[in-house]
């Protein structure tokens, strides 16, 4: 499959190794992928057998979650916590609550992670955590209850300068809180464990924003590279609804762009004439039932409840924002004969890889998770910095260094790129430029 004798090896022993773990050796190829090059020209790769130690964790945990229902039932999820890759720094990831979790949707989470953190510049290592709990329909108590029993068994891998979760999806400010006052009564220490904390006990302006911010920030640099253009007039559809859909539509919608559909789990909407980004913010912040309350705000609104068919509208830039393999090879389809230019990913790898080879191959510009959703844990990094130093930013001193964070990823991803002839190939500029700092560091640090 791979030219490189050493690729293919690579590969299939995580085959071999992780049967059925779909998610993670979706992840592991569509890398792999970019180090063809790489692994030809620099002989020092497969002698220290980095990627042998890439793709295998550091350390996984897999822990009971019990805890206790307002009906007085008990139930039973399971938690995990993969400790990726520590190379460059302590180790860094969301924590995801939603019912798919499973060790494949940790272990690709956590792999992307690495890269993804490398390429922010900041000292960050991968991890991930999460469980197949989701508080959809929970009452506040039972996910205060189901978060407190998570951290009593965390707390025990975690800490401000070995492991620093945060949100992820499912896991927003209240989640966070919960984890966090369980944390600090287990350790009696008020430390910058988690990131995505409340303003009023550590958290960092901006942190919410970030994603989305950073997003927009990231595609304008896109748009200002490949087409001498921005934002605006241009036609956006930002699927998803969540933290960082609604932020990714406001920025977008500031920078003079029309965000035309949008969409959550019970289906899609979307308006030509334009959506309205800040109705769609005050209405997802209380409810999760967004196009029944939009619609009843702006009648002529139309939606469906196929969330593939959001991708069949004409759109100039595509930024899916909601989950994992939202788009397959038939959405790119209609994204290309519709003439979407570019597509800029807000969530982890939401693109299947073929749909991104047909992208690409049809002259969409496409930019990975990995690079275009980094501002979220940018700013966790920073809020780290806060949090060690004692002192809080304004959310300008926040948002310059993101939008530079931003700036500086994409130029390295298009820099690496223009590097191998391909400068609209940013999976392979995030990739190796991702990689090779890790590997730098996993070279320098010895066999450990
Ligand atoms: O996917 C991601 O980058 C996140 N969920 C944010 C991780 C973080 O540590 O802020």
């Amino acid at each position: 499959m791979y030219k490189s004798e050493y690729l293919n090896r690579i590969y299939e022993s995580v085959v071999k190794k992780c049967p059925g773990e779909k998610e993670f050796i979706n992840a592991v190829e569509e890398f792999l992928d970019s180090m063809e090059y790489l692994v030809k020209v620099d002989p020092s790769i497969e002698k220290n057998a980095i990627l042998e130690r890439l793709v295998v964790p550091e350390r996984v945990f897999q822990f009971r979650v019990p805890w206790m229902g307002d009906d007085g039932k008990i139930h039973v999820n399971t938690g995990y916590r993969v400790q990726f890759n520590s190379a460059i720094g302590p180790f860094k990831g969301g924590i995801r609550l939603d019912e798919s979790v499973n060790l494949s949707i940790i272990k690709f989470l956590g792999f992307e992670q690495i890269f993804k953190n490398s390429l922010t510049g900041l000292p960050m290592g991968g991890g991930k955590g999460g469980s197949d709990f989701s508080p959809i329909g929970k009452s506040d108590n039972e996910v205060m209850r189901f978060c407190q029993a998570f951290m009593t068994e965390l707390f025990h891998f975690i800490g401000p300068d070995t492991d620093v979760p945060a949100g992820d999806l499912g896991c927003g400010a209240r989640e966070i809180g919960y984890l966090y006052g369980m944390y600090k009564k287990l350790t009696k220490e008020h430390t910058g464990v988690l990131t995505g904390k409340g303003l009023s006990f550590g958290g960092s302006l901006a942190r919410t924003e970030a994603t989305g911010f950073g997003l927009a920030y990231f595609t304008s640099e896109m748009l200002k590279t490949y087409k001498n253009d921005s934002f605006k007039g241009k036609k956006v559809i930002v699927s998803g609804c969540g933290n960082v859909a609604k932020h990714a539509a406001l920025k977008v919608h500031e920078l003079g762009a029309t965000v035309v559909a949008m969409s959550n789990i019970q289906g899609y909407f979307y308006d030509e004439n334009g959506l309205d980004v800040y109705a769609i913010k005050e209405i997802s912040d209380r409810t999760i039932n967004i196009i029944e309350e939009y619609t009843k705000l702006y009648p002529n609104t139309k939606s469906g409840e196929n969330k593939h068919d959001i991708w069949k509208i004409k759109c100039d830039i595509a930024m899916p924002c909601a989950t994992q393999n939202e788009i397959n090879l038939d959405d790119a389809k209609e994204l290309v004969k519709n003439g979407c230019m570019i597509l800029a990913e807000g969530a982890n790898m939401p693109t299947e890889l073929d749909a991104i080879r047909y992208l690409m191959k049809n002259g969409v510009i496409f930019s990975p998770g990995k690079a275009s959703n980094a501002g979220g844990v940018a700013v966790s990094g920073l809020e780290m910095t806060q949090n060690a130093e004692h002192l809080s930013w304004t959310f300008e001193e926040v948002d310059n260094k993101l939008k530079d964070i931003m700036k500086s990823i994409f130029n390295l991803c298009y820099e690496t790129a223009k590097k191998f002839n391909e400068p609209e190939n940013l999976s392979l500029g995030a990739n190796v430029a991702g990689f090779l700092k890790v590997k730098d560091a996993i070279i320098r640090e010895g066999l450990v």
